[in-house]
C-alpha cells in the first residue's frame, strides 16, 4: 500500500518525507519537486520567513538514476531558520492563541509551554507533504493523469471561473501569473486588497482552494467498503491540511438545497469519446466531482476545501496565562497574513497522494512496468463492454 509519513518541527534542522509502497521504475523530475516547493513558499501574504527559507529537495533513499528503486523513498528539505534549541530564539509559550494547537496541544503533552506543540502543528510540515505529493504525481504522469489546483476566494473575494479538462492548460497559466494563484487578473486584485487590510488591521485572512484532477479513470476507490471509498480519502486527506475547516466534492454542501434533477449528472453515450478516461459515458455537467458511490466515473474528480484565517493575529485575542490562569491577549510568533495560495499546492500534493494510492490499489504491481500494463489491460476490458 501506498502510504507517507512525515517528520520534523517548525525550527528544527530539516523537514522528511518517507514515502513507501512507489513501484520502481518511476521517473522522479526533481525540477518539478522544487517548483512546486517553490510555489508552496509564494503567494502573497507570506511572512518574513519565507525570505529565510529557499526550499529545495533531497532524495536520500530510494532513488537511483532518477528513478525509484521501488524502496522507502526519503526526501528533506532543510530548514535554514533552524534554531529549536535556542530558547531566546525560541522562547516558551505561554498564552496559547484562539484557533492554533496551542492550547489543545499543551493539555494533551501536560505542560504549559505551547512550543513543543506548535512546532509541529506547524503549516512548515506541508514542505514534507508537498514532497509525497510529487512523488505520486510523477507515478500519476506516467498513466495520463495530472492534477491543477488553485485559488478560488481569499476572504468574500472569489472567482466565478469554470476549470474544465479543455481549458485547464489556459487556467493553470493565468494562475501562475497571478500573485494569489487565482487564474483571474480582476479577482486577484481584490484579493490583494483583501490580504493588504488584513495586515493594517492586525488580521489574518483564510479562503478557497480547489483541486481538479483530470485524465482519471473510471473504478479508483469502492462502494464495497466505507473505508475504501475515494470521497472518503480525499476529504480525510484534504481536512489533514493545517487550518482546513470544510472539505467538498464537486458541488459539495449545495447539493442540499437543490432537487435531485438539479444534482446528479445525466448519463449519455458517444462511441466518437470511447478513447477517454469517460469511456464515452458522457456527463454534460460534473456536480458529482467525478465521484459516484466511493468510486471515480471518469470524470474529473473535484476537491474543494476552506482555509480558516491563521490563528497567529498581530492584535493577539482574549486568551489566558497557562501559568497563572489570568486574562492575557495571546502571544505573538511571527507569521503568515494569509497562507491561502500555498494551501493550494498542499490540496494539490493530498489530492494526487490519494489518487495515486487508488491507482495502485486497483493497478498493482511491483515496477511501473507493470502498474502501467494492468492499467492498460482494465481499460481495454471496460471499453470491450
Ligand atoms: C507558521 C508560522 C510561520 C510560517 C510557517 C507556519 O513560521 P515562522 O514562525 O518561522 O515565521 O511561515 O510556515 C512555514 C515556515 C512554511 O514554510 O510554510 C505556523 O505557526 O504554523
Amino acid at each position: 500500500m501506498l502510504t507517507y509519513t512525515t517528520a520534523g518541527e517548525s525550527h528544527g534542522p530539516a523537514c522528511v518525507a518517507l514515502v513507501s509502497g512507489l513501484p520502481e521504475g518511476v521517473p522522479l523530475d526533481e525540477a518539478f519537486f522544487n517548483t512546486e516547493l517553490a510555489r508552496r513558499q509564494g503567494g502573497y501574504g507570506r511572512g518574513a520567513r519565507q525570505r529565510i527559507e529557499r526550499d529545495t529537495v533531497e532524495f536520500l533513499a530510494g532513488v537511483r538514476k532518477g528513478r525509484t528503486l521501488g524502496g522507502p523513498l526519503t526526501m528533506v528539505v532543510r530548514n535554514r531558520d533552524s534554531r529549536l534549541d535556542d530558547d531566546q530564539a525560541t522562547p516558551p509559550v505561554h498564552r496559547p492563541r484562539p484557533g492554533h494547537a496551542d492550547l489543545a496541544g499543551s493539555l494533551k503533552w501536560l505542560t504549559d509551554d505551547c512550543r513543543g506543540t506548535l512546532e509541529r502543528a506547524s503549516a512548515r510540515e506541508t514542505a514534507a507533504r508537498t514532497l509525497a505529493g510529487c512523488a505520486a504525481r510523477c507515478l500519476l504522469r506516467q498513466v495520463g493523469i495530472e492534477v491543477f489546483g488553485f485559488v478560488r476566494a481569499v476572504g468574500a473575494e472569489s472567482t466565478q471561473i469554470e476549470v474544465t479538462p479543455e481549458n485547464w492548460p489556459g487556467v493553470r497559466a493565468a494562475r501562475d501569473a497571478s500573485e494569489t494563484y487565482c487564474p483571474d487578473a480582476p479577482v486577484t486584485e481584490r484579493q490583494c486588497a483583501v490580504i493588504r487590510q488584513a495586515k493594517i488591521d492586525q488580521d489574518t485572512a483564510g479562503g478557497l482552494i480547489e483541486a481538479h484532477v483530470f485524465g482519471v479513470p473510471p473504478g479508483l476507490g469502492t462502494c464495497a467498503s466505507w473505508d475504501g471509498r475515494l470521497d472518503a480519502r480525499l476529504a480525510g486527506a484534504a481536512m489533514s491540511i493545517q487550518a482546513i475547516k470544510c472539505v467538498e466534492i464537486g458541488m459539495g454542501k449545495d447539493v442540499a438545497s437543490r432537487p435531485g434533477s438539479q444534482v446528479h449528472d445525466p448519463i449519455m453515450f458517444d462511441p466518437a469519446k470511447r478513447a477517454e478516461t469517460t469511456l464515452g459515458f458522457i456527463r454534460p455537467r460534473n456536480n458529482a466531482g467525478g465521484i459516484e458511490g466511493g468510486m471515480s466515473n471518469g470524470m474529473p474528480v473535484v476537491v474543494r476545501a476552506a482555509m480558516k484565517p491563521i490563528a497567529t493575529l498581530l492584535q493577539g485575542m482574549l486568551s489566558v496565562d497557562l501559568r497563572t490562569k489570568q486574562p492575557e491577549r495571546s502571544q505573538y510568533e511571527r507569521s503568515d497574513v494569509c497562507a491561502v495560495p500555498a494551501a493550494s499546492v498542499v490540496l494539490e500534493a493530498v489530492v494526487g497522494f490519494e489518487i495515486a494510492r487508488a491507482v495502485l490499489e486497483k493497478f498493482g504491481g511491483d515496477t511501473l512496468r507493470e502498474t502501467s500494463a494492468n492499467y492498460r489491460a482494465y481499460l481495454d476490458a471496460a471499453r470491450a463492454l
